[in-house]
């Protein structure tokens, strides 16, 4: 199949507490699915509370490498400094982990962020062309269909997803295409439509994009996690983070943030004299950390 029948389309929904073991079970079938009440209310409320203060000063004519989509999108990364809600709940994620060790452990071994940032895209934003989140690494692209999962974005909405407000579209079942080179048109995709905290799972090979934003004043907001191979390198760098907020995370978040070796076929990758990094840096985890002793204004030193 090189085209999807569009038409026909459409996700199923499970609710988070079903577990990983029936979320996978849809995913394995349909290349992804919507888990409702993935965060509760006021996780939600908290991170984009925590996000509101940087967000609003970007630049919205600012380039990312998504060129000619920025336009009215703000990408805010950095969350582990600027969120204690996302350092500590959202990085430690029992979905997140469930699903990426059922996904990552067997093929390759490790997992850790690809990318995390809020996308908030306001009226007039013209939306993103369809892509595969594997896109940026060539080896996947050569292998299309049949290359080991490399990536997979937990996406969560911060805000009501609607079609008018620019929803993530999806075309369920394009992992399974034999030609990657075909670009559909967005037609061809559905819209997410979902609750602010529900999230949409899907894996690197699902052609998705940000929608167009046809609302009158609805700033729509995402936040993606994109889990990835730990063979492959982020595309966030995060190891400049004050230590003392790496040292209030634990083990796993930091291993997420690229504070941790990864360990792929026995072999430790981004290692210290051939050891674990954090072990070799004698990086502490688990460390109280009063909220007014983190530097948020740390982020405009760069
Ligand atoms: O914001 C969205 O809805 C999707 C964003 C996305 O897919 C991306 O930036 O790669
Ligand atoms: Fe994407």
């Amino acid at each position: 199949m090189t085209k999807s029948n569009c038409h026909n389309l459409s996700i199923r929904r499970i609710p988070a507490i079903a577990g990983c073991e029936s979320i996978n079970k849809v995913l394995q079938e349909d290349g992804c699915v919507i888990v409702e009440k993935f965060l509760t209310p006021d996780q939600v409320m908290d991170i984009n509370k925590d996000v509101d203060p940087h967000i609003t000063k970007i630049h919205t004519k600012r380039g990312t490498y998504q060129e000619g989509y920025w336009l009215n999108m703000r990408r805010q990364g950095h969350l582990a400094l600027l969120s204690k809600t996302y350092r500590e709940d959202v990085l430690n994620h029992p979905v997140i982990h469930g699903i990426s060790e059922k996904i990552f452990l067997k093929e390759s071994g490790d997992y850790w962020l690809a990318t995390s940032a809020v996308l908030e895209t306001g009226p007039g934003y013209a939306g993103q062309t369809l892509h595969r989140e594997q896109d940026g690494i060539p080896i996947c692209t050569a292998m299309g269909r049949d290359c080991p999962e490399a990536m997979f974005n937990f996406l969560i909405a911060l805000t009501p997803f609607t079609d008018e407000n620019g929803a993530t579209r999806v075309i369920p079942g394009s992992e399974k295409w034999h030609d990657y080179s075909y670009q559909p048109s967005i037609e061809d995709s559905i819209p997410v439509e979902m609750n602010a905290g529900d999230a949409v799972l899907f894996n690197g090979k699902v052609l998705h994009g940000a929608g167009k934003n046809r609302s009158e004043n609805f700033n729509r907001r995402a936040l993606p996690i994109v889990m990835q191979s730990g063979y492959f390198t982020p595309v966030e760098a995060s190891a400049f983070l004050p230590r003392p907020v790496i040292e209030s995370m634990t083990p796993l978040a930091q291993r997420m943030v690229g504070w941790r070796s990864v360990k792929c076929q026995g072999i430790e990758l981004w290692s210290l004299h051939m050891n674990e990094l954090g072990m070799q840096l004698g990086l502490k985890s688990n460390q109280p950390l009063p909220e007014d002793q983190v530097d948020k204004k740390w982020l405009s030193h760069y």
